[in-house]
């Protein structure tokens, strides 16, 4: 079957942007690098390497602590990435900005300081059934710790979440409801700003995971209202081991502190410690700095192109792959949402995910298999794994050709 292809409507300028990508020229077994595996992370543009290099070469110091010439120029810088970060997913306010280790870190984050405090025996917390571990597991650890109750919204068989049951599970016991923009494991884009409208009509806090939001979409918190979004710098071109709360001010002012340490006291006794004003309150030890400068360095990069171009570019790349998967004999793809990002997970008949994965990855073509730390989706959709290619702002319609041409493969390989 031949699928009818999308015509190409963007205007990108996709080889000047791979340019900008050093490790895409790099060969894999020869081969050259296809990298479709950007929903776990993504590549880094020269801008931000050479950041790193230069946060280290010439301001590497310790900050808010010296008062020394470095530490006032890695602090100057700091506290700059901070604003970046505020204009780029237009915050109120830079003490709305909470630098953690990634999305993970965000999410425990809010369950320990703001869920100890407000989630009490019989309580409620809402999530759906599309969430990754990260989105689960600490509303568990919450839930088991306080006797409360997680209640999942379920899905359809397209991976949307039905909206409808979504609102039945609302209720005056609900204290807090979390869910992903995108799913990394299906693509689905949530229509979050009105789940976030229904969960607040509720009177429930609302936690948006963003950590496949930020990559694909034009994000702005206080249009979506949201009280907490969490991400991570990875996935957004950014380095690793550092992301983003955002919180509403008023929220983060009524939580206690999350860790005890350094940065995040104004002052200590042994008889009593004050904490620190936000968003130094919740920032204890001494930061990841260059990841902070690295980050910020990622978000001018793609602020520089623009989201709405990304997704554009990506969208195209999504349909245009859809269609051509859809050629492939024994492939079935999970998750078929109306609204979704540019993530593919997929099944082909006969042939184990991690089978898959191993072929491709001797034609330099890098996926992810496996359940994506989405485990009870997997059995949602009844399968114990799947194959998944997630397109970034580099990717090309050759490259998702080269997937094409190497599940061919791998269908000659296993059924001859
Ligand atoms: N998903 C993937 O391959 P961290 O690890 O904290 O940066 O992000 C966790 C996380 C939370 N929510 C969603 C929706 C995510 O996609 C992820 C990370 C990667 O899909 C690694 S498991």
């Amino acid at each position: 079957m031949t699928a009818v292809l999308p015509e190409r409507r963007t205007e990108y300028d996709v080889e000047r942007i791979r340019r900008d990508f050093p490790i895409l020229h790099r060969t894999i077994r020869g081969k050259p690098l296809v990298y479709l595996d950007n929903a776990a992370t993504t590549q880094k543009p020269q801008a931000v390497i050479d950041r790193l290099v230069r946060y280290y070469s010439e301001e590497n110091s310790n900050v808010h602590r010296g008062v020394h010439y470095l530490s006032e120029v890695a602090t100057a810088a700091y506290e700059s990435a901070r604003t970046t970060v505020k204009k780029f997913v237009n915050a109120r306010d830079e003490k709305e900005i909470v630098f953690t280790r990634g999305t993970t870190e965000g999410i425990n984050l809010v369950m320990s300081s703001w869920g100890r405090r407000n989630v009490a025996a019989g309580d409620e917390i809402l999530i759906t059934a599309i969430e990754h571990h990260s989105n689960i597991v600490p509303w568990q650890l919450l839930c088991e710790e306080k006797n409360a109750k997680l209640r999942i919204a379920p899905v359809n068989d397209a991976g949307d979440v039905i909206v409808d049951e979504f609102a039945k599970l609302l209720t005056r016991r609900t204290k807090i409801v979390a869910f992903g923009h995108a799913s990394n494991a299906l693509g689905t884009i949530n229509p979050v700003k009105k789940m976030i409208a229904m969960a607040h009509a509720n009177g429930s806090v609302v936690l948006v995971d963003g950590a496949q939001g930020v990559p694909h979409l034009d994000v702005d918190v206080q249009d979506l209202d949201c009280d907490f979004y969490a991400f991570s710098g990875h996935k957004v071109y950014g380095p690793t081991g550092i992301g983003v709360l955002y919180g509403k001010q008023a929220l983060l002012e009524a939580m206690p502190p999350y860790q005890g340490g350094g940065d995040m006291i104004l002052s200590v006794s042994f008889e009593k410690t004050t904490y620190n004003a936000l968003p130094y309150k919740f920032e204890a030890g001494t930061p990841d700095i260059s990841g902070v400068i690295g980050l910020a360095a990622a978000l001018d990069y793609v602020g520089s192109i623009g989201l709405r171009k990304i997704a554009a570019h990506e969208h195209d790349l999504l349909l245009y792959a859809t269609a051509r998967l859809k050629e492939i004999p024994g492939l079935r793809i999970i998750g078929t949402a109306a609204e979704k990002a540019s993530v593919i997970s997929f099944t082909l008949e006969g042939v184990h995910p991690h089978d898959i994965g191993t072929i491709l990855d001797q034609e330099g073509i890098a996926v992810r298999t496996g359940h994506h730390c989405a485990q009870p989706l997997m059995m949602r959709f009844n399968v114990p794994a799947t194959g998944r290619a997630s397109f970034g702002l580099y990717n090309t319609r050759e490259e998702a050709d080269a997937l094409i041409a190497g599940l061919t493969k791998v269908i000659e390989i296993f059924h001859g």
